[in-house]
């Protein structure tokens, strides 16, 4: 496994590449472009002049995350195929420049959701968390609003202010797909890349929706093991695989992580792990990396991944707010430096063992 971190661009980051090379074990970055809208092309230059920035520190692209699908191709508007043969272009580009993993999801108007962004824990960090009550109880106008107030003055991914000033206008986009119109749409846009996929060699990875279930009426198809084998079995290429977010999937305690892990041999292409702590059903929060810290065993996950043979990069995901970092929420130095060595100490040990 290629140990990675999240990195969001100059600018766009609290964090330095500087820094990110200095954390024993990882090798490479995680990283996007943020100037494209989702449907258009992104511009070899641009690619081009990120790759030099990272390679200038000492470190690789492991992949992007993400190349944004647009609504458009989400909902079958009669743009898609202008916005899938864009799509398609980017990936070629990014193929050229040795970038061959592409995350994705393919969650309508909102790309994961949160109540809070800073719920205080007792030892004074601070994490993301979610309360179904809460959601339930604020229009989502509001949680884009709040979502942007709290987020330390940076843009979150999937929260783009562009995207907060039609939040209504989204959502009538979306009155006529239910999960098996997204699905079919999923499976029309898979197709469509898949054979550049194979020719250039990119892996794409959807990521699994956040939280696993219905947000807003909204539907969502990458929800479980069910949906997972459906979606790998429809598209059978190997280039269709999956972004294995622990997190995400922890949000409904009866996923079986690391089941569903060895349910995906040869299809998982990137994986986030980070631990979850469970309070009843609808309300969680991030915890650290430390199975004792939160809700998930993760040697276990750890110990599927390795027996499956994943070989493809991993990044610790969110992590604390702590020791006083000011950061893009979730997205501090400390948390996610700690957990990435907490991480590679389970990887050593699991292959020791063997
Ligand atoms: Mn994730």
């Amino acid at each position: 496994m290629k140990m990675s971190l999240r990195w969001f661009g100059e600018g766009h980051d609290s964090v330095t590449l500087e820094q990110i090379r200095q954390i024993p074990g990882v090798g490479g970055v995680i990283t996007t472009l943020y100037d494209t809208a989702p449907g258009d092309e992104w511009a070899l230059e641009d690619i081009q002049k990120m790759k030099k920035g990272v390679e200038a520190s000492g470190l690789k692209i492991y992949g992007m995350e993400s190349v944004n699908v647009s609504d458009e191709i989400k909902v079958g508007h009669a743009k898609r195929d202008e916005h899938i043969e864009n799509y398609i272009a980017t990936l070629k580009k990014l193929s050229d420049e040795g970038i061959n993993m592409v995350c994705y999801n393919f969650m309508p108007v909102f790309d994961w959701t949160r109540s809070e962004l800073a719920k205080v824990r007792p030892d004074g960090s601070t994490v993301l968390a979610y309360n179904q009550e809460k959601v339930d109880a604020i229009h989502p106008q509001e949680i884009f609003d709040h979502i942007d107030n709290d987020s330390n003055g940076f843009v979150m991914p999937g929260w783009e202010p562009e995207r907060m000033g039609k939040v209504e206008e989204l959502f009538h986009l979306y009155e006529d797909t239910d999960n098996e119109k997204l699905f079919q749409n999923l499976k029309y846009f898979l197709e469509a890349i898949m054979p550049t996929c194979e020719q250039y060699g990119v892996k794409m990875a959807i990521h699994i929706d956040d939280p696993v279930w219905s947000v807003y009426g909204l539907p969502r198809i990458v929800k479980n093991k069910m949906d997972l084998q459906r979606l790998v079995t429809e598209v059978p290429s190997e280039y269709n695989g999956v972004t294995l977010c622990t997190g995400s999937l922890s949000s409904k305690p009866d996923n079986d992580i690391p089941d569903i892990i060895r349910s995906l041999k040869g299809r998982i292409h990137f994986a986030h792990v980070r631990n979850t702590k469970h309070t009843a059903p609808g309300i969680f929060e991030e915890s650290a990396h430390l199975s004792s810290d939160g809700s998930l065993d993760m040697y276990e996950i750890m110990k599927a991944f390795d027996e499956i043979g994943f070989d493809g990069p991993v990044r610790p995901d969110h992590g604390r707010a702590i020791w006083g970092e000011v950061s893009m929420p979730g997205y501090g130095l400390y948390d996610r430096a700690l957990g990435s060595q907490y991480l590679l100490g389970l990887i050593e040990a699991i292959k020791k063992t063997k």
